[in-house]
């Protein structure tokens, strides 16, 4: 059944959507706005004001001020980690809004919401208000007369582009480790969804902060991300999006020398053991890849199975495909909502018929042709490793089936792409969840689990699904610079 969207949220849509700029809500200068729209009803949920050039250097010279400014730079770390448990218990007091609010913009059901994005969108601020007093440097023994020490320093002003899959999670998984080590961030939410980030940016006026720690601007990649990435005060770029832009953000980054961490793309292996527990692994493969829609960087859509067990698994996959409800992420019995976008929907439907141009055959799926941008799970067999289908980022709930006939042979085809952000592996048998767990060249090995994260674990890729890690005492490391002190105990 479908709920009622909260009197809080219908307020909020009523509002005029500002930019979050030196702890105030601002107009854009130019006027800018950006459409959002509902994508499970194709219809506009409001405008947003779009940042450009002189918004996006108006937000930068607040967190640069504010950056070196005496209230921020000295605060004692234990007053900072308070500024970030309050943040927290904001967004758990208004967990509901924040849920309604992404499953509007985004399509993704309230179901994952609450049991994924919310919690660990929270988490994140507690987690890292915990390492506020714990990020020390060395003591470092050395040759000769010297005490040496290393300080562990904030890097500077952080800006920080994410992008629609995740929209309030992606904004925390950036802001609190940032501010954690004592930087301030310029955050840009994805055009496609503004809306949660700047109901956070609400919050984060209520939890304390002070002026220009935390700011918040949506806004097109080619003008307000563009803007953030060229500028000459920004002392580093964290960024979550396809490897496209991110290649094209590391070569304008040497530039200006920003230090830079990027969490791209993927086309992640789930390998089914010949002794799997099928009950659990396909259940588990499936929400692998279709989870949040497919729309998961880390999304396992390159399943791997034994030849002799193919047509069995392929059918157990389709029968489970057939058990699942797709609609309105509102409506609590779906677990497949909307893609993000018209565009996301076309991208993601000629993919489909290129599978099928290049022979391999659609057991079950398709696009669902009815108001909003659906398409039913997809699966599909008979693939070969050179189809596009089979190397290419498709970004939707679409999958291939792939056999195998020896441990062996499965690494290597696992392995056989150019990116590397995940993996999972299916098998009752604890050598060879190790063995293979340790060869695949993946950020992340799942063994009879799959999309898993946590605040205390790192995540990110190898190849071309970037580097840095997010999460974890990792990613404090993204924003410090370590500085080595010596001193002469010389008489
Ligand atoms: O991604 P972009 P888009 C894939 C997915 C999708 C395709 C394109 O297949 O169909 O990428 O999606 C900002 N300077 N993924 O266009 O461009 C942009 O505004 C600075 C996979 O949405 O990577 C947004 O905030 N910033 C991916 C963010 O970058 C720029 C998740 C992501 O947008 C910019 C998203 C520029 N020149 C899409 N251009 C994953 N694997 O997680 C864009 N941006």
């Amino acid at each position: 059944m479908e709920i009622d969207v909260l009197p809080e949220v219908k307020d909020f849509l009523k509002q005029e959507q500002l930019l979050f700029i030196d702890g105030e809500f601002q107009k854009s200068v130019n006027g800018s706005m950006l459409p959002v729209v509902n994508p499970a009803t194709e219809q506009e949920l409001c405008d947003v004001h779009a940042a450009e050039q002189e918004d996006v250097d108006a937000a930068v010279k607040a967190a640069r001020r504010s950056f070196e400014s005496e209230e921020w730079a000295s605060m004692d770390a234990r007053v900072r980690a308070k500024l970030m448990n309050n943040l927290a218990d904001l967004l758990e007091r208004d967990i509901d809004i924040l849920a309604q609010l992404d499953t509007l913009n985004n399509g993704k059901p309230l179901s994952e919401m609450y049991g994924s994005d919310l919690p660990n969108a929270i988490e994140q601020f507690r987690y890292y208000a915990g390492w506020t007093t714990k990020w020390t440097g060395q003591t470092i023994p050395i040759a000769g007369e010297f005490f040496n020490y290393t300080r562990h320093e904030p890097v500077g002003v952080a800006g920080q582009i994410i992008p629609w899959n995740f929209p309030l999670m992606m904004a925390c998984w950036k802001i609190a480790p940032a501010i954690a080590v004592g930087c301030t961030v310029v955050l840009k939410p994805a055009e496609q969804t503004p809306l949660s980030a700047l109901y956070l940016a609400k919050l984060v006026q209520e939890a304390g902060f002070p002026k220009g720690v935390i700011n918040i601007i949506p806004g097109l990649g080619k003008t307000a991300g563009q803007a953030l990435i060229e500028h000459e005060d920004v002392d580093k770029i964290a960024f979550t999006g396809s490897s496209k832009t991110g290649q094209h953000i590391m070569k304008m980054a040497a530039d200006t020398f920003k230090r830079l961490t990027l969490e791209l793309g993927g086309k992640s292996p789930n390998i089914i053991m010949p002794d799997a527990d099928l009950d659990k692994a396909i259940p588990g493969v499936f929400y692998g890849i279709m989870a949040n829609k497919g729309e998961i960087c880390c999304a396992g859509s390159r399943v791997f199975v034994p030849e002799n067990q193919y047509e069995d698994i392929v059918d157990k996959m389709v029968e489970f495909a057939e058990t699942v409800n797709i609609g309105s992420g509102l409506d609590e019995e779906n677990v497949i909502g909307p893609l993000i976008s018209k565009q996301q929907f076309n991208q993601v439907a000629s993919y489909i018929e290129e599978g099928m141009a290049e022979g391999a055959e659609k057991a079950c799926g398709g696009v669902l042709d009815r108001e909003g941008y659906y398409i039913q799970p997809t699966v599909f067999k008979n693939v070969t490793e050179e189809m596009q289908i089979a190397k290419e980022e498709i970004f939707g709930p679409v999958v291939v089936v792939l056999p195998y006939t020896s441990e062996e042979e499965v690494i290597q085809k696992a392995n056989n792409t150019p990116y590397g952000l995940a993996a999972g592996i299916w098998t009752e048998n604890i050598r060879s969840a190790h063995k293979i767990a340790h060869r695949l060249k993946a950020g992340t090995v799942w063994v009879n689990s799959y999309n898993l994260t946590d605040p205390a674990t790192p995540f990110g890729g190898f190849k071309a699904s970037g580097f840095g890690r997010e999460m974890g005492s990792y990613a404090l490391n993204n924003y410090t610079e370590v500085k080595s002190v010596w001193i002469n105990l010389e008489e």
